[in-house]
């Protein structure tokens, strides 16, 4: 087996088993961002063929709160497989993960194939719908301590996602208010502004991503455009609902 698709078992391992690992750059401080990409593909081809459906991207490390909070400083992106989302409204089985994290996101669907470079105004063309989400995030390395290459082999960190209702594509999220809540007081509050800016930047970067991977974005996938605030940890008997002004909300209950 050669070294990457040996990286690429032991995070599927890590992910499915919900056991921490040491970080892939201790024992091998020469991985590439490359390298690490290649994993990930890898890893993800794992989960492929035990029948989990590709759904779409994430892009993650969007925004500076959540740059500050991991200590890395460039944009990453991951998959999401329909197995990774979960209902809105219901449970999250924190001893299914290693130490979850919930982030108020921004999620578009995709209506036409989008892939390399296009401007903010062919990607929101592009756009279906757009909807309010929370992204659960489950960094497979101990302490959810990782440098870039780690956190690329290791899908961005992605373990789940929830979605609220769609709204339509010209709902404007350029600049939405955001409370994270949690048993009802704020834990975390912000905009969508928060995320490059604008979150349809986030959009043409996926695009310009996939493209690098030979991939695409095709109509029906679901791009998380990344958190807006620093992520939450989650505790068991918490009840977390993230407002979107505007849009709704999203909520869910951490149980055992
Ligand atoms: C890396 C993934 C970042 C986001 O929305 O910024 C991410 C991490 O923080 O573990 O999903
Ligand atoms: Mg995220």
């Amino acid at each position: 087996m050669s070294k990457l698709a040996e990286f690429a078992r032991i995070l599927d391992d890590a992910a499915r088993t919900a056991t921490a690992i040491p970080q892939l750059t201790e024992l091998h401080p020469d991985l590439t961002v490359e390298d690490a990409y290649a994993i990930q593909a890898l890893s993800m081809g794992l989960r492929y063929d035990r029948g989990e459906r590709r759904a779409g991207v994430k892009m993650g490390l969007t925004s500076r709160a959540k740059m500050q909070q991991v200590g890395v400083s460039e944009a990453v992106w991951g998959r999401l497989t329909g197995a990774m989302r979960l209902t809105e409204g219901g449970d999250l089985i924190r001893s299914r993960y290693v130490h979850p994290r919930a982030e108020p996101e921004i999620a578009y669907i995709v209506g036409k194939s989008l892939a390399g470079d296009v401007s903010p105004a062919e990607a929101l063309a592009a756009v279906e719908a757009v909807a309010p989400a929370v992204e659960i995030i489950d960094s497979r390395f101990r302490n959810f301590k990782f440098t870039l290459p780690d956190v690329v082999a290791d899908n961005a960190s992605s373990s789940g996602f929830i979605l609220g209702a769609w709204a339509k594509p010209d709902a404007d999220v350029s600049n939405t208010g955001i409370i994270l809540e949690v048993d009802g007081r704020p834990a975390q509050i912000g905009s969508s502004a928060a995320i490059l800016g604008n979150p349809i930047r986030s959009l043409v970067a996926a695009a310009r991503a996939v493209a690098q991977a030979g991939e695409r974005l095709e109509p029906g996938d679901i791009v998380l455009a990344g958190g807006a605030t620093a992520a939450h940890p989650l505790t068991p008997g918490e009840y977390v609902r993230a407002w979107f002004q505007d849009l709704g909300s999203v909520s869910f209950n951490v149980m055992p």
